[in-house]
């Protein structure tokens, strides 16, 4: 039985194709840079958009049907894997991601949701076995739930902590059983709305502490994969602990985290913090801790998390030259963790937007090796550094150089005798004509 009867297998057809169910860039067994692009790009579906959500926002209900047949909620969410395998078939996505409550419905106690989500597991897990689909990353919802409002591990409550705390814990078992290379903390109510009520100080200290005890858990249980923060400034608190990128190196280095904890860099995420999707990726770069994307991308008018499909091919372009600076994926991938809009309705909308969203990178990512090949930004960079390279620039380099002979040196000097040009115009119009 098909979920999706008008969705065909989506294949490589290239660039000339008027051919609406085709790809024109992504072709999974291509090799770029020594690697497939399959390999490269490491495409996975996020449950909760592309299985989950129906279209309802704050002024209306769902427009799309995601009932896979209805019936008893268990019945139900074995049809929704069956759904979510049938579609990573036809549109040549290798891997997915969940949230505990995603894949299954939670029940009336902890205990009864753990016997749903075992059982799911075991279903998902013996259609991985068939397909060869592989988890990227498990996570554990700790937002959704009326008991989570002042936070999971930020909660002024300390049931509520203890009962986050068991959560995690399941879901990391969950995603060790299928063989997930790594899992999310996404601190969606890790903040606060007022520090009229907020102790900020408690709450970062037992945040760590919620992360220090299950993250070891896991490595105990035999986790061999990645932890991954996944920043994000506000949405749905007035501000989230995990703000930045920026911010949450510095929580991962203070609190002792740094070496098993990597980020979870989300575009969205980036300019809702002010910022471009390619400096979050940078700062986790320079910081050693890049590790996997949630690829999507927002609405420059609007102020929220719109998580639309990526077709910005600026955006994917420098987004994976970034990734090919960090050394590429190790265990993380570029997830969707993007939705059709509310008024596209019909699964093939679903078709239509990881269509767009793939082939943004597949272009992104043959840009990207032009611009490598090309060599010009790298050899400009280079020399714009090139002082460092000799002189007292050396000395700088080694750490070397001391206060005074730094002192004497500019005594010396009088003033900078040039002003040397930034030439941002001249490169970006080298960006485009690599580009176009
Ligand atoms: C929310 C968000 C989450 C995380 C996983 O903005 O990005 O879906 O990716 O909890
Ligand atoms: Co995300």
């Amino acid at each position: 039985m098909s979920f999706y009867p008008n969705i065909p297998a989506i294949r490589y057809e290239g660039a000339e194709t008027n051919n609406p169910f085709a790809f024109r860039w992504y072709n999974p067994e291509e090799k770029i840079g020594g690697k497939t692009m399959r390999e490269q790009l490491k495409f996975a579906l996020a449950y909760w958009h592309t299985m989950c959500a129906e279209g309802s926002d704050m002024f209306g209900v769902g427009t799309m049907d995601k009932s896979y047949g209805g019936g008893d909620p268990m019945r139900q969410a074995k049809a929704k894997a069956d759904a979510a395998f049938e579609l990573m078939e036809k549109l040549s996505v290798d891997y997915f991601c969940f949230h505990d409550r995603d894949i299954a419905p939670e029940g009336r106690t902890l205990a009864e949701s753990n016997e749903r989500l075992d059982e799911i597991a075991d279903y998902i897990g013996s259609l991985m076995q068939k397909s060869g689909k592989k988890l990227l990353w498990g996570t554990a919802n700790c937002f959704n739930h009326p008991r989570y409002m002042h936070g999971a591990g930020t909660s002024p409550n300390a049931d509520v902590f203890a009962f986050a705390a068991a959560q995690i814990k399941k879901a990391i078992e969950v995603t060790v059983k299928l063989g997930g290379s790594g899992y999310v903390y996404w601190g969606g109510r890790e903040g606060y709305e007022t520090l009229l009520n907020t102790d900020m100080g408690r709450e970062l200290d037992n945040l760590a502490y919620l992360l220090q005890i299950t993250s070891q858990y896991g490595r105990k249980i035999g986790f061999a994969g990645d932890y991954y923060i996944e920043p994000k400034p506000k949405e749905p608190t007035k501000h989230q602990y995990d703000f930045d990128a920026a911010t949450v190196c510095g929580f991962l280095q203070k609190y002792g985290l740094a070496k098993d904890f990597r980020l979870n860099i989300e575009a969205n995420h980036a300019t809702l913090a002010g910022h471009t999707f390619q400096h979050e990726l940078n700062v986790a770069r320079v910081n050693g801790a890049f590790g996997s994307i949630d690829a999507n991308q927002g609405d420059m008018l609007l102020g929220w998390d719109t998580d639309q499909f990526p077709t910005n091919i600026y955006d994917t372009t420098l987004c994976m030259l970034e990734v090919i600076r960090a050394g590429g994926f190790t265990n993380g991938g570029l997830n969707f963790d993007a939705k059709t809009r509310r008024a596209s309705c019909t699964p093939e909308d679903i078709a239509h937007a990881f269509i767009a969203g793939m082939d943004a990178f597949a272009y992104g990512l043959r840009m990207a090796y032009r611009i490598i090949d090309d060599g010009r930004l790298d050899a400009f960079v280079a020399d714009r550094y090139s002082s460092y390279e000799s002189g007292i620039g050396k000395k700088i380099t080694a750490r070397s150089a001391t206060i005074e002979e730094l002192e004497a040196h500019a005594l010396a000097l009088g003033e900078i005798p040039t002003r040397t040009s930034g030439r941002q115009e001249y490169l970006e119009n080298i960006l485009n004509r690599i580009m176009l």
